[in-house]
Protein backbone atom coordinates (compact mmCIF):
# COMPACT_ATOMS: atom_id res chain seq x y z
CA UNK A 1 0.00 0.00 0.00
CA UNK A 2 1.38 3.50 -1.17
CA UNK A 3 2.03 5.90 1.89
CA UNK A 4 3.70 9.05 3.51
CA UNK A 5 6.97 8.82 2.68
CA UNK A 6 7.15 6.03 -0.33
CA UNK A 7 8.87 7.06 -3.11
CA UNK A 8 7.43 8.03 -6.57
CA UNK A 9 9.82 7.48 -9.65
CA UNK A 10 8.69 10.16 -12.36
CA UNK A 11 10.30 9.91 -16.03
CA UNK A 12 9.26 13.00 -18.07
CA UNK A 13 9.07 12.39 -21.92
CA UNK A 14 8.76 15.10 -24.28
CA UNK A 15 8.23 13.14 -27.17
CA UNK A 16 5.62 13.83 -29.85
CA UNK A 17 7.05 11.65 -32.59
CA UNK A 18 4.20 9.20 -32.31
CA UNK A 19 1.67 11.71 -33.77
CA UNK A 20 1.70 14.65 -36.07
CA UNK A 21 1.23 17.91 -34.10
CA UNK A 22 3.82 19.76 -31.99
CA UNK A 23 3.55 20.75 -28.51
CA UNK A 24 2.78 17.51 -26.97
CA UNK A 25 6.59 17.65 -25.63
CA UNK A 26 5.95 20.36 -23.91
CA UNK A 27 3.22 18.17 -21.43
CA UNK A 28 5.66 17.32 -18.88
CA UNK A 29 7.92 20.69 -18.59
CA UNK A 30 4.58 22.91 -18.03
CA UNK A 31 3.42 20.43 -15.76
CA UNK A 32 6.31 20.54 -13.97
CA UNK A 33 5.86 25.13 -13.96
CA UNK A 34 2.37 24.27 -12.61
CA UNK A 35 4.11 22.58 -9.55
CA UNK A 36 3.63 19.09 -10.27
CA UNK A 37 6.74 17.71 -8.21
CA UNK A 38 6.25 19.90 -5.13
CA UNK A 39 2.54 18.75 -5.12
CA UNK A 40 3.53 15.09 -4.84
CA UNK A 41 6.49 15.97 -2.40
CA UNK A 42 3.43 17.97 -0.49
CA UNK A 43 1.58 14.95 -0.26
CA UNK A 44 5.02 13.20 1.96
CA UNK A 45 5.84 11.15 -0.76
CA UNK A 46 10.14 11.61 -2.20
CA UNK A 47 10.32 11.96 -5.65
CA UNK A 48 12.95 10.70 -8.04
CA UNK A 49 13.09 12.04 -11.21
CA UNK A 50 14.73 10.28 -13.87
CA UNK A 51 17.56 12.04 -15.98
CA UNK A 52 17.94 13.08 -19.18
CA UNK A 53 14.89 14.17 -20.17
CA UNK A 54 16.38 16.74 -22.68
CA UNK A 55 17.52 13.43 -24.46
CA UNK A 56 14.32 12.79 -25.99
CA UNK A 57 14.56 15.76 -28.23
CA UNK A 58 17.94 14.73 -29.92
CA UNK A 59 17.12 10.91 -30.54
CA UNK A 60 15.25 12.05 -33.71
CA UNK A 61 17.16 10.26 -36.58
CA UNK A 62 18.37 12.82 -39.32
CA UNK A 63 16.73 10.15 -41.77
CA UNK A 64 13.04 8.28 -40.48
CA UNK A 65 11.35 7.28 -43.46
CA UNK A 66 7.74 5.58 -43.22
CA UNK A 67 7.63 1.38 -42.90
CA UNK A 68 4.40 0.38 -44.13
CA UNK A 69 1.99 3.39 -42.80
CA UNK A 70 4.05 3.86 -39.61
CA UNK A 71 5.05 7.20 -39.32
CA UNK A 72 8.69 8.09 -37.64
CA UNK A 73 9.05 4.31 -36.72
CA UNK A 74 12.60 4.44 -35.57
CA UNK A 75 11.90 8.12 -33.33
CA UNK A 76 9.28 5.95 -31.56
CA UNK A 77 10.79 2.92 -31.49
CA UNK A 78 14.24 4.23 -29.66
CA UNK A 79 11.76 6.61 -27.41
CA UNK A 80 10.15 3.86 -26.00
CA UNK A 81 12.67 1.99 -25.70
CA UNK A 82 14.58 4.43 -23.15
CA UNK A 83 11.73 5.17 -21.32
CA UNK A 84 11.50 1.14 -20.58
CA UNK A 85 14.65 1.40 -19.11
CA UNK A 86 13.66 4.26 -17.05
CA UNK A 87 10.31 2.68 -15.70
CA UNK A 88 12.07 -0.73 -15.35
CA UNK A 89 14.71 1.43 -13.22
CA UNK A 90 11.85 3.12 -11.10
CA UNK A 91 9.91 -0.34 -10.37
CA UNK A 92 12.99 -2.48 -9.22
CA UNK A 93 13.69 -0.35 -6.75
CA UNK A 94 9.52 -0.36 -5.89
CA UNK A 95 8.68 3.28 -6.88
CA UNK A 96 5.58 4.09 -7.95
CA UNK A 97 6.16 4.77 -12.01
CA UNK A 98 4.96 8.22 -12.77
CA UNK A 99 5.44 8.93 -16.64
CA UNK A 100 4.63 12.15 -17.58
CA UNK A 101 4.18 12.56 -21.88
CA UNK A 102 4.59 13.21 -24.00
CA UNK A 103 2.33 11.55 -26.57
CA UNK A 104 1.08 7.53 -26.28
CA UNK A 105 3.33 5.93 -28.29
CA UNK A 106 5.52 5.95 -25.30
CA UNK A 107 2.92 4.10 -23.66
CA UNK A 108 4.73 0.65 -25.09
CA UNK A 109 7.78 1.76 -23.20
CA UNK A 110 6.03 2.25 -19.77
CA UNK A 111 4.33 -0.98 -20.40
CA UNK A 112 7.30 -3.13 -21.06
CA UNK A 113 9.28 -1.24 -18.52
CA UNK A 114 6.39 -2.03 -15.64
CA UNK A 115 5.59 -5.10 -17.12
CA UNK A 116 9.46 -6.45 -16.74
CA UNK A 117 9.45 -6.12 -13.20
CA UNK A 118 6.01 -7.26 -12.33
CA UNK A 119 5.29 -9.97 -14.79
CA UNK A 120 2.57 -11.25 -16.81
CA UNK A 121 -0.09 -10.83 -13.47
CA UNK A 122 -0.07 -7.11 -13.61
CA UNK A 123 -3.16 -5.47 -15.09
CA UNK A 124 -3.73 -2.36 -17.41
CA UNK A 125 -6.41 0.35 -16.95
CA UNK A 126 -6.80 2.46 -20.17
CA UNK A 127 -8.29 5.30 -19.94
CA UNK A 128 -9.03 7.29 -22.92
CA UNK A 129 -11.46 7.96 -25.95
CA UNK A 130 -9.48 5.96 -27.75
CA UNK A 131 -8.32 2.27 -28.00
CA UNK A 132 -5.02 3.13 -29.26
CA UNK A 133 -4.51 -0.79 -30.47
CA UNK A 134 -4.43 -0.30 -34.25
CA UNK A 135 -1.47 -2.41 -35.90
CA UNK A 136 1.37 -1.51 -38.21
CA UNK A 137 -1.33 -2.83 -41.09
CA UNK A 138 -4.65 -1.85 -39.49
CA UNK A 139 -3.36 1.99 -38.65
CA UNK A 140 -4.55 4.29 -41.16
CA UNK A 141 -3.46 7.46 -39.84
CA UNK A 142 0.29 5.94 -39.76
CA UNK A 143 0.32 7.84 -36.15
CA UNK A 144 1.86 5.46 -33.49
CA UNK A 145 0.25 6.90 -30.63
CA UNK A 146 -3.15 4.97 -32.16
CA UNK A 147 -0.53 1.97 -32.18
CA UNK A 148 0.88 0.96 -28.61
CA UNK A 149 -1.46 -1.65 -27.49
CA UNK A 150 -1.33 -3.94 -30.21
CA UNK A 151 3.07 -4.38 -29.50
CA UNK A 152 2.75 -5.11 -26.15
CA UNK A 153 0.08 -7.06 -26.44
CA UNK A 154 1.53 -9.04 -29.06
CA UNK A 155 -0.96 -8.48 -31.81
CA UNK A 156 1.93 -7.62 -34.75
CA UNK A 157 2.30 -10.25 -37.21
CA UNK A 158 5.93 -11.41 -37.97
CA UNK A 159 6.21 -9.22 -41.21
CA UNK A 160 4.96 -6.26 -38.99
CA UNK A 161 7.88 -6.44 -36.93
CA UNK A 162 10.74 -8.17 -38.76
CA UNK A 163 14.03 -8.92 -37.18
CA UNK A 164 15.65 -5.19 -37.92
CA UNK A 165 12.31 -3.11 -36.79
CA UNK A 166 12.54 -0.52 -34.54
CA UNK A 167 10.05 -2.62 -32.49
CA UNK A 168 11.87 -5.46 -32.20
CA UNK A 169 12.74 -5.15 -28.21
CA UNK A 170 9.32 -5.68 -27.72
CA UNK A 171 8.51 -8.56 -26.41
CA UNK A 172 4.49 -9.54 -26.00
CA UNK A 173 4.32 -8.51 -22.06
CA UNK A 174 0.58 -7.43 -21.44
CA UNK A 175 -2.38 -10.46 -21.36
CA UNK A 176 -5.47 -9.67 -23.17
CA UNK A 177 -7.73 -10.81 -20.41
CA UNK A 178 -5.62 -8.06 -17.87
CA UNK A 179 -6.62 -5.30 -20.01
CA UNK A 180 -9.81 -3.24 -19.70
CA UNK A 181 -10.34 0.31 -21.13
CA UNK A 182 -12.64 3.12 -19.49
CA UNK A 183 -13.97 5.96 -22.12
CA UNK A 184 -14.14 4.79 -25.29
CA UNK A 185 -16.05 6.56 -27.56
CA UNK A 186 -13.68 6.94 -31.15
CA UNK A 187 -12.80 3.55 -32.07
CA UNK A 188 -11.71 2.71 -35.77
CA UNK A 189 -13.37 0.01 -37.61
CA UNK A 190 -10.05 -2.49 -37.72
CA UNK A 191 -9.86 -2.07 -33.76
CA UNK A 192 -13.38 -2.84 -33.55
CA UNK A 193 -12.83 -6.12 -34.84
CA UNK A 194 -9.40 -6.95 -33.01
CA UNK A 195 -11.33 -6.02 -29.55
CA UNK A 196 -13.92 -8.41 -30.46
CA UNK A 197 -11.32 -10.98 -32.25
CA UNK A 198 -9.56 -10.87 -28.97
CA UNK A 199 -12.19 -10.65 -26.39
CA UNK A 200 -10.62 -7.45 -24.77
CA UNK A 201 -13.33 -5.64 -22.49
CA UNK A 202 -13.82 -2.16 -23.04
CA UNK A 203 -16.25 0.03 -20.89
CA UNK A 204 -17.22 3.00 -23.39
CA UNK A 205 -19.12 6.17 -23.01
CA UNK A 206 -21.75 4.23 -23.58
CA UNK A 207 -21.33 2.27 -20.30
CA UNK A 208 -20.47 5.31 -18.20
CA UNK A 209 -23.86 6.76 -19.09
CA UNK A 210 -25.81 3.52 -18.28
CA UNK A 211 -24.60 2.19 -15.51
CA UNK A 212 -22.65 4.92 -13.67
CA UNK A 213 -19.15 6.07 -13.25
CA UNK A 214 -18.76 4.08 -9.70
CA UNK A 215 -20.05 0.56 -11.21
CA UNK A 216 -18.54 0.92 -14.43
CA UNK A 217 -15.14 1.39 -12.21
CA UNK A 218 -15.58 -1.78 -10.53
CA UNK A 219 -16.85 -3.95 -12.63
CA UNK A 220 -13.72 -2.97 -14.53
CA UNK A 221 -11.09 -3.77 -12.03
CA UNK A 222 -13.54 -7.00 -11.33
CA UNK A 223 -12.42 -7.98 -14.91
CA UNK A 224 -8.85 -7.35 -14.66
CA UNK A 225 -8.39 -7.64 -10.52
CA UNK A 226 -11.41 -9.75 -8.96
CA UNK A 227 -9.31 -10.06 -5.94
CA UNK A 228 -7.58 -6.61 -6.09
CA UNK A 229 -4.28 -8.10 -5.39
CA UNK A 230 -2.48 -7.73 -8.65
CA UNK A 231 -0.07 -4.88 -9.79
CA UNK A 232 -2.28 -2.09 -12.04
CA UNK A 233 -0.46 -0.11 -14.40
CA UNK A 234 -2.81 2.60 -15.53
CA UNK A 235 -2.29 4.89 -18.72
CA UNK A 236 -4.79 7.86 -18.84
CA UNK A 237 -4.93 10.07 -21.89
CA UNK A 238 -6.54 13.19 -20.74
CA UNK A 239 -8.31 13.28 -24.04
CA UNK A 240 -10.73 10.89 -22.14
CA UNK A 241 -11.65 14.06 -20.41
CA UNK A 242 -14.52 15.97 -22.45
CA UNK A 243 -12.92 18.61 -24.26
CA UNK A 244 -14.80 21.29 -22.04
CA UNK A 245 -12.54 19.90 -19.01
CA UNK A 246 -9.36 19.17 -20.95
CA UNK A 247 -9.30 20.89 -24.23
CA UNK A 248 -5.28 21.29 -24.96
CA UNK A 249 -4.69 17.41 -26.43
CA UNK A 250 -4.03 16.85 -30.19
CA UNK A 251 -7.29 14.15 -30.94
CA UNK A 252 -10.35 15.76 -28.63
CA UNK A 253 -13.62 14.08 -28.73
CA UNK A 254 -17.16 15.22 -27.87
CA UNK A 255 -18.88 13.76 -25.28
CA UNK A 256 -15.93 12.29 -22.60
CA UNK A 257 -15.97 11.82 -18.97
CA UNK A 258 -16.58 14.97 -16.78
CA UNK A 259 -14.02 16.18 -14.02
CA UNK A 260 -15.42 14.49 -11.63
CA UNK A 261 -15.70 11.19 -13.61
CA UNK A 262 -11.82 11.13 -14.83
CA UNK A 263 -10.51 11.99 -10.90
CA UNK A 264 -13.35 9.19 -9.82
CA UNK A 265 -11.58 6.40 -11.67
CA UNK A 266 -8.10 7.78 -10.36
CA UNK A 267 -9.09 7.53 -6.48
CA UNK A 268 -10.70 4.06 -6.78
CA UNK A 269 -7.47 2.92 -8.65
CA UNK A 270 -5.93 4.77 -5.53
CA UNK A 271 -8.03 3.07 -3.20
CA UNK A 272 -7.28 -0.59 -4.25
CA UNK A 273 -3.45 0.13 -3.24
CA UNK A 274 -2.51 -1.87 -6.28
CA UNK A 275 -1.26 0.95 -8.40
CA UNK A 276 2.98 0.39 -9.31
CA UNK A 277 2.65 2.65 -12.68
CA UNK A 278 0.69 5.83 -14.08
CA UNK A 279 1.22 7.40 -17.22
CA UNK A 280 -0.47 10.70 -17.80
CA UNK A 281 -0.20 11.78 -21.56
CA UNK A 282 -1.53 13.68 -24.47
CA UNK A 283 -1.44 17.39 -22.85
CA UNK A 284 -0.46 19.80 -25.37
CA UNK A 285 0.24 23.04 -24.09
CA UNK A 286 0.60 24.63 -27.50
CA UNK A 287 -3.38 23.86 -28.43
CA UNK A 288 -6.06 26.68 -27.74
CA UNK A 289 -5.20 29.52 -26.05
CA UNK A 290 -3.75 30.10 -22.52
CA UNK A 291 -7.27 29.56 -20.26
CA UNK A 292 -7.35 25.85 -22.66
CA UNK A 293 -3.39 25.11 -22.08
CA UNK A 294 -3.97 26.09 -17.97
CA UNK A 295 -7.11 24.52 -17.13
CA UNK A 296 -5.88 20.99 -19.24
CA UNK A 297 -2.39 21.16 -17.22
CA UNK A 298 -4.38 21.59 -14.12
CA UNK A 299 -6.48 18.78 -14.55
CA UNK A 300 -3.36 16.61 -15.64
CA UNK A 301 -1.45 17.26 -12.26
CA UNK A 302 -4.73 17.04 -10.52
CA UNK A 303 -5.31 13.94 -12.37
CA UNK A 304 -1.92 12.74 -10.65
CA UNK A 305 -2.14 13.54 -7.42
CA UNK A 306 -5.89 11.75 -6.76
CA UNK A 307 -3.89 8.74 -8.54
CA UNK A 308 -1.09 8.81 -5.58
CA UNK A 309 -4.15 9.10 -2.91
CA UNK A 310 -4.82 12.94 -2.74
CA UNK A 311 -8.32 12.22 -1.58
CA UNK A 312 -7.74 8.97 1.06
CA UNK A 313 -4.45 10.96 2.61
B1 LIG B 1 -4.47 8.62 -28.74
C1 LIG B 1 -6.82 7.00 -34.44
F1 LIG B 1 -7.75 7.06 -36.58
N1 LIG B 1 -7.47 5.79 -34.01
O1 LIG B 1 -5.13 5.47 -35.09
C2 LIG B 1 -5.50 6.65 -35.11
F2 LIG B 1 -8.92 7.95 -35.00
O2 LIG B 1 -3.26 8.28 -28.01
C3 LIG B 1 -6.64 7.95 -33.31
O3 LIG B 1 -5.56 7.92 -28.03
C4 LIG B 1 -5.54 7.62 -32.35
O4 LIG B 1 -4.71 10.06 -28.65
C5 LIG B 1 -5.52 8.46 -31.10
O5 LIG B 1 -4.87 7.56 -35.64
C6 LIG B 1 -4.34 8.16 -30.26
C7 LIG B 1 -7.71 7.72 -35.46
MN1 LIG C 1 -6.90 9.29 -27.01
MN1 LIG D 1 -4.31 7.43 -26.21
MN1 LIG E 1 -5.13 12.10 -28.28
Amino acid sequence: FLKNGDTVGITCVPFSGGQPKGGVDDGPIEMIRFGILDQIQGMGYQIELSEGMDKYRTMQPASDPPIGNMKNPRYVGMAARRVAEQVQSHCKQGRLAVTLGGDHSIAMGTLAGSSSVYGSDMCVVWVDAHADINTPSSTDSGNLHGCPLSFVLGLCDKDEVPANSPFEWIKPCIRKNRLVYIGLRDVDAAEKVILRKHGIRAFSMHDVDKHGIGRVVEMALDHVNPDRSRPIHMSFDVDALDPSVAPATGTPVRGGLTFREGHYICEAVAETGCLVALDLVEVNPLLGDPESLRQTVAVGCSLVRSSLGESLL
